[in-house]
Parts: structure tokens; C-alpha cells; sequence
């Protein structure tokens, strides 16, 4: 192999390991005995899984990063990556001491509250290692578009942890980037064989081998380290070599625990009376055969870099590195490690060996040999730190207020969706270039089937229609080119969550301003939530839009109706959801997510509806198959905010309302039927359309917040709505999912309210007939009313 790494380099890089080994300890440490606010605090699971990564992660940063390579680390060896950090000047002394605590380092490196410029959040295990996948595939998207060339490629590097290949996101990624022809994304597995619990069963490297391979990357296997290479070569190396090899994880786990004197016992009895071996095992001292055997290729800074150097080609790589858990520390192998903290006598006697003098703790060099001109030389000139601000920026896409659309006098949400796309896509603008939709195997059931005739699917090689080729008649062109505007996935919903976070990252990673939008299903929301979460968590950007949804497609049964998802909505921090009833009310509320999802102000919350517009964040978009008749109205800028901003009246009360119906989505015309039958027995009925029960509770709890800190006028959206409301009134909510999403509207001001949704496993049938077994047709809106609101009784009940 070639030599790439020179001896004095190298003596440098092992002082930093070692440093980066001490510092980390001394992070977890401080974190755990010291600091005055321990108690909660004490958690491990950091230390060894953080020790058995300090030499890879010293070979990474810096010797083989360059400033365009974007690493997710995995979640334990936040400490270890805080450290190198520090070393570079990136972190502050002040947050290591604060790790884990209120405004400290983070537990899992962060991108949002982590200072110390994160590339991808992690503490999901799995999600992180398809993020780098993902991002690959966005790197090539940029690039293919003709964006971004002037910086030079990176490469997207995950760290992981062994355990984290029990994730099956992992694997649908894996099948996803043999589809669409990744490259440059290295994936290093530190294969200490712990998890949590458990030591892994033997021989899982094999079938991971086998399976990247299968997938067309290229494995490379870290199994020793120099020592043991040239023990090797040693006379009766060759059998050392094959006890290694046929030593059971458990076992060996166990003697680098146990340490010198055991391995001396264990080889001896097993191999010790094979002439050159029993030589080379008794000329070592105990210290030294402990650490010939812990030498395995993880931790071995030469193989590491040698493995890295070595790579010459832009394919997918999975490095297997063989590493110990808690490597160098004093529970190294011991199998209930993973929450192992160091006793504070412990940590003396690792504080003696590192020459650390108390008080000097923190100091970057010392206890370290070379001299601090050499390696403040040698840090100043790492390449990875050469680049600057890692976090790079965009401009802002201007977005049109107004989205043009024709609309039909009876029209679904999601047909207004795909008609609003094909509108933007017949343009030039750049609005239309920037945007980019994904959807896993419902591109032309989410109705983008229009977009993607105009704007083609992307992949990095051309690929002809072959139906168009033979003049077969087709709705839809299923073109593929480096210049397409669609990512068509498999059915893997958590795919199609990561990859929006990839694409939704892409103004800070590439530099290149994406607008995303991706299609699903909505009940298949859930198969991805916790990547949805991770995508939101690091705030990516991006627009979900979800059809069918809830009881409403009804034909189709449980399986497919959602009914929590409304929910999600309210709750997912990051995600401003909507629920239009009517397409000009999806219009504007997707001009407005064009724009939200580029802001990042760093304003307070808005006086007028006490939301965080300023800052921005995702949207999605939960639509309705379901054709209702639409209201033919002027869009108003008055409207169009009141939209946005999550509600309006459709139906103004009148000073002596005795009932109001609020609604959203798709059960509009039963809300607006029964509001008809009810007015000839109740006074004064309103009917208000909410377009955004998420908004509207955020305004509302955001400006109770400001008015118990003081800030006595602050008013939301909904509280002004419902100024006027007689405290008499009953409020009978209504949506198709479950009904908490706007049961809170009684608290505004202490009304009654009765709301009604869907709480149970949907039925097959008509919309009447669902409606009706639910509870959510006009005539139930009635029966609701009447029993809350007064008045006497409603003629109309029954009837409609
Ligand atoms: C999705 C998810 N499930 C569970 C956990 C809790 N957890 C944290 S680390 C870990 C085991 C990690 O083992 P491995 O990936 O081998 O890392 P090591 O500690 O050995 O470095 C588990 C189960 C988690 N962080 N994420
Ligand atoms: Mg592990």
C-alpha cells in the first residue's frame, strides 16, 4: 500500500488521538462529577462508544477531510467530535464544560444547537447513515442542474456504530442508492461488536460484506492493525493470525477487559505449544501482548489512513473497521460497557498515564510530547479546517403571492395541487427550475403526473420512454435525464422523508437553493414519522403534501384511512400543516410554503398572529381526493393571510350567535349544509373555515405565553376571530380525523365545544355512508349543536 502518511505526521496524528481520547473523557466526566447540576445528568453510554472511534475519527478530521466532505458522526461519539472541534478552535472550552447541560454541548451533534458547525444531526440511530446516501444523490441533482460547479465535489461520510445496521432504513436506502447510481458516500462501520445490551453474533461482517457488494460498493475490511500485521510475519505469526480469526466476538471482548495476563493464559493454553508462536507470544510483556491484541484496524491510525488514501474511485465504500469498545479505557471490552462511566479514581489513574497536571485539564497540548509549535503548525494547516464557514448560503427564490390556477366549479384539493404544479412547470421561471419533487411509487396517484410530463424525471444518465419510443399511447412520460425535476423512489417512505431532509439541507450543504415537494399517501406518514421528526430536527426544508387522507377515500378501508395524522401536524415541531378545503385556498397557502420554507430569520414571533414566521420551516399539506363544489370568490390579501394564518370566517356570526360550526378540509360541505338547515332555528350561526388547526394553536398558545410574560395585548388569530363570540355560543368542531386537533378551541374563551372526528379504524363504503357510521355528516354537525348550543329544538334534525 502506499505509503501516504509521513512517520512525523503520523507520531502527530497518534498525540491527537490520545489528546481527542482525553478530552472526551474529560467532557463525560466533567459532565458526570463535577459540574454543580449533575443530578439527572448522569448518563454514560458516551464514553466507551465515543473511545472505541478516537483514532478513526483523528484520521478523518485531520488527515483525510477536505471542507466540501460532510460527515454524520454517530450519536455516542458527540464527545469525541466536540473535542476534535476544540482542537481546531471551532468549540468553545465553555460548552465542553457544559456538555449535556442547558445551552451546552450537545448530547448528539447537533446542527441546529450544536455551535460547532454539525453537518448532520444524528441520535436516530440508522437515519443519519441514509442522510449521507441521500445527500450524495442531492450533491449529483445540484451538479447535473449545472449548479455549484465551481466547488469541488464532496464525498458524504457516515460514522456508525455496528448496531445501527439493525436498522432497516439503512437497507432501503442501501436498495434505493443501487437504483439511482450513487456515489462519493463512504459509509464506516465501527464494528466494536457491542450494541447496548449486547455483543453481536459472529460473523455478521460477512453477511454485511456480501450484501454492500451485492449493491455495488466497494468493502474494505479493517482488521489489523500494523502491530499485528507484523506480528504476523513474525515466525508462527501465521497461527496467532488464525486464532484471531477463529476467536468468538464474546470471548475476545472479554480478554481485552481482562488485559494482558489473561491473553498470556488463553494463547498459551490454546496455541502455546507451537514452537514459533509460544516465542513470539513470551517475548512480549504483558502490556505489550495486551497491546498487540487490542492493535486491531480501527484503532490503528496507519491502516486507517492507509484504508482511506487508498480509495481511488468515486463508488459507494463501506469500511468494516474492527475497534473495541472503550478502547483504551478501563472497562475496554467489558460487555455492560455502554453505559460505563470512568470512578474518579479510575480517571486519576488514566489522568497519570496521559501526564495531564490537575488544573491543566483543558489545556490543547498538554501531556502531549510534541511540542505545541509543531502542533499548532500541524493543526493549522489541516485541510478540513482550510474551508472556512462550513455552513454555506442561498438566495432567496422570489415567489408570486398569486399562483395562477384555473379552477373547475367542482374540484379536489389535490387535483388543485397537480394543477398548481403543472401551472408553475409550463414557466420559465426560476421558481420552476429550483423546485424538485420526490414521491415513493405515487407520482402519478398524488396527481404530478402533469409536473413530470413537462419536467421530466432526473437520474444521472439519460433513459428514453421506451412506450414513447414505440408509439405506444401513454398519459405519462416516464423520461429520465440529468436535467429531470423529478426523484421517482421506491414504495420506502422513510426514503422518500430522508431524502427531503438531503434536499431540504441543500442551500446550506451545496450552497444550492432546492424547493422541495414530496407526495404520499397520507396514512403512510407514519411508516416514516421518526425520519419526518429527523428531517424537521435539522431543519430541513421542504413541502409534504398528503393525499388520499382519513375516512374520506373511504372505499379503500382502515388500511388506508388516517386518522392521527392531523395530530402529527398540530404537534411536529418544525412543520406548519394545513388542511385546505378549497383549491384557491391551496394556492395560496402554497405560494406561502414556497416562500417559508426558504426564510431564516431570526426575528421574535410576529406581533400580528404571534407565529415564527420570520424563521420559517416545512410545511405539509394534508389533501383531499374528494371533489367538492368550490366557492367562486376574489382572493383577497385579507383572505389570503387569513388562510395562512389558519382560519376565517366563511359565515361571519352575528352578535347573538348561538352556534358555530368549524371545520376543516374535506367535510366542508357537510359544515356548510348544516349551518344552512340550523339558521332558521338559531340565531345568528357562523361557520368558520380552519385552514390550519396547527397555526392557529401555535398563534393562540405563543400569545398566551407573551401575555403571561407581560406583553398585556398581544392577540392571536384565533382570539381575534372569536372576539365577538357571546359566551353562550356552542362550538361544534368538525374534521375528517381525530377530533382533539380542534376540541381546543373551547379554551379560547371558555365556550362549549363538541368536537367531532374520527377516532376508530375506518370502515369500507360511500362518503355517506362513512360519514354517517363516523358522525361527521351534516346531520350528526345538527345533533352536536342542539345538544350544546341552546336554543330549542332543530327541525332539520334527521332530515339531512
Ligand atoms: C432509533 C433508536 N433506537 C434506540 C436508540 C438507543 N440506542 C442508543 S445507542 C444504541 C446502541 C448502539 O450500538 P452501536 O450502534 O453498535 O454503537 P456503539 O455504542 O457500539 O458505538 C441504542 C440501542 C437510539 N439512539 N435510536
Ligand atoms: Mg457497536
Amino acid at each position: 500500500m502506499a505509503d501516504t502518511v509521513s512517520p512525523a505526521d503520523l507520531q502527530i496524528l497518534t498525540e491527537l488521538e490520545r489528546k481527542v481520547l482525553w478530552l472526551a473523557s474529560w467532557t463525560i466526566h466533567h459532565a458526570n462529577h463535577l459540574r454543580d447540576n449533575v443530578d439527572g445528568l448522569k448518563v454514560g453510554g458516551h464514553q466507551a462508544s465515543s473511545a472505541s472511534v478516537a483514532a478513526i475519527m483523528t484520521a478523518l478530521y485531520f488527515h483525510t477531510l477536505r471542507p466540501a466532505d460532510r460527515v454524520a458522526v454517530k450519536p455516542h461519539a458527540a464527545p469525541i467530535y466536540h473535542a476534535i472541534q476544540y482542537l481546531l478552535g471551532r468549540q468553545t472550552r465553555e460548552k465542553l464544560e457544559g456538555f449535556r447541560g442547558y445551552k451546552g454541548a450537545q448530547s448528539y451533534p447537533s446542527r441546529t444547537k450544536d455551535s460547532d458547525d454539525v453537518d448532520f444531526s444524528t441520535g436516530s440511530v440508522g437515519l443519519g447513515v441514509a442522510q449521507t446516501l441521500f445527500s450524495s444523490l442531492v450533491q449529483d441533482y445540484v451538479r447535473a442542474h449545472g449548479w455549484g460547479l465551481d466547488r469541488p465535489e464532496g464525498r458524504m461520510i457516515a460514522l456508525l456504530g455496528d448496531a445501527e445496521l439493525d436498522e432497516g432504513n439503512i437497507f432501503e436506502a442501501l436498495l434505493e442508492g443501487w437504483k439511482q447510481d450513487v456515489r462519493n458516500c463512504w459509509w464506516i462501520v465501527d464494528y466494536n461488536r457491542q450494541s447496548l445490551d449486547a455483543v453481536v453474533r459472529e460473523g455478521l461482517w460477512e453477511r454485511y460484506e456480501n450484501l454492500f457488494r451485492n449493491f455495488g460498493w466497494d468493502v474494505v475490511v479493517l482488521k489489523y492493525g500494523s502491530l499485528q500485521q507484523a506480528a504476523f510475519a513474525e515466525p508462527g505469526g501465521e497461527v496467532l493470525r488464525r486464532w484471531i480469526d477463529r476467536c468468538p466476538n464474546q470471548l475476545y471482548s472479554a480478554l481485552v477487559f481482562q488485559g494482558g495476563a489473561a491473553w498470556r493464559k488463553r494463547l498459551t493454553d490454546e496455541i502455546g505449544d507451537q514452537g514459533p508462536v509460544s516465542r513470539l507470544i513470551d517475548s512480549r510483556s504483558d502490556d505489550e501482548l495486551a497491546r498487540l491484541m487490542g492493535n486491531l484496524g480501527g484503532h490503528d491510525l496507519r491502516a486507517i489512513i492507509e484504508a482511506f488514501d487508498a480509495i481511488d474511485h468515486d463508488r459507494p465504500v463501506c469500511f468494516i473497521a474492527y475497534t473495541i469498545k472503550g478502547a483504551g479505557l478501563p472497562f475496554a471490552g467489558h460487555k455492560d460497557n455502554h453505559s460505563g462511566l470512568m470512578t474518579p479514581a479510575q480517571m486519576e489513574t488514566f489522568r497519570a498515564a496521559m501526564n495531564i497536571r490537575p488544573g491543566r485539564e483543558w489545556d490543547a497540548f498538554e501531556g502531549l510530547h510534541e511540542p505545541p509549535e509543531k502542533l499548532r503548525a500541524f493543526l493549522s494547516r489541516v485541510p478540513f479546517a482550510a474551508g472556512g464557514e462550513r455552513r454555506l448560503r442561498a438566495a432567496r427564490i422570489g415567489v408570486p403571492d398569486e399562483l395562477p390556477v384555473t379552477i373547475q366549479p367542482k374540484m379536489a384539493t389535490q387535483v388543485g395541487f397537480g394543477a398548481l404544479l403543472n401551472e408553475i412547470a409550463r414557466g420559465t421561471s426560476e421558481l420552476a427550475a429550483r423546485i424538485v419533487t420526490a414521491s415513493p411509487d405515487v407520482t402519478v396517484s398524488t396527481n404530478l403526473g402533469p409536473w413530470v410530463n413537462r419536467r421530466r424525471l432526473f437520474a444521472r444518465e439519460a433513459m428514453a420512454d421506451t412506450f414513447k419510443g414505440e408509439r405506444i399511447p401513454s398519459t405519462f412520460t416516464w423520461e429520465f435525464s440529468p436535467s429531470g425535476q423529478h426523484i421517482e423512489l421506491g414504495i420506502a417512505e422513510m426514503n422518500l422523508f430522508i431524502l427531503l431532509s438531503a434536499l431540504g439541507l441543500s442551500h446550506t450543504i451545496n450552497g444550492e437553493r432546492l424547493l422541495p415537494i414530496g407526495t404520499l399517501y397520507d396514512p403512510f406518514i407514519a411508516r416514516g414519522l421518526d425520519a419526518l421528526n429527523y428531517a424537521c430536527y435539522q431543519d430541513a426544508r421542504f413541502i409534504l403534501v398528503a393525499t388520499p387522507s382519513g375516512i374520506t377515500l373511504s372505499p379503500e378501508g382502515g388500511a388506508h384511512q388516517s386518522i392521527a395524522q392531523p395530530l402529527i401536524g398540530l404537534a411536529q415541531d418544525g412543520l406548519a400543516a394545513f388542511e385546505p378545503a378549497f383549491v384557491d385556498e391551496v394556492a395560496a397557502i402554497l405560494a406561502f410554503a414556497l416562500d417559508y420554507i426558504q426564510r431564516d430569520g431570526e426575528e421574535e414571533a410576529s406581533e400580528r398572529n404571534w407565529l415564527r414566521d420570520e424563521t420559517g420551516g416545512s410545511v405539509y399539506l394534508r389533501l383531499s381526493t374528494r371533489p367538492i363544489e368550490q366557492i367562486s370568490r376574489t382572493m383577497t390579501p385579507t383572505l389570503r393571510q387569513a388562510i395562512v394564518d389558519g382560519a376565517y370566517w366563511l359565515r361571519e356570526p352575528g352578535p347573538n350567535c348561538q352556534v358555530v360550526v368549524a371545520y376543516t378540509g374535506a367535510v366542508a360541505p357537510e359544515a356548510i349544509q348544516a349551518i344552512g338547515l340550523m339558521a332558521e332555528d338559531r340565531r345568528d350561526v357562523g361557520l368558520l373555515a380552519v385552514t390550519s388547526a396547527d397555526r392557529l394553536n401555535a398563534g393562540w398558545t405563543a400569545a398566551c405565553r407573551a401575555r403571561e410574560r407581560g406583553r398585556v395585548h398581544a392577540r392571536s388569530h384565533i382570539e381575534r376571530l372569536m372576539a365577538g363570540l357571546p359566551p353562550h355560543c356552542g362550538i361544534v368542531s368538525v374534521l375528517d380525523g381525530h377530533p382533539a386537533t380542534l376540541a381546543w378551541l373551547g379554551a379560547v374563551y371558555g365556550h362549549k365545544v363538541r368536537p367531532l372526528g374520527v377516532e376508530h379504524f375506518g370502515q369500507t363504503g360511500s362518503i355517506p355512508d362513512l360519514y354517517r357510521h363516523y358522525g361527521i355528516d351534516a346531520n350528526a354537525i345538527i345533533a352536536a349543536a342542539q345538544a350544546i348550543a341552546p336554543g330549542g329544538p332543530i327541525r332539520y334534525l334527521g332530515v339531512a
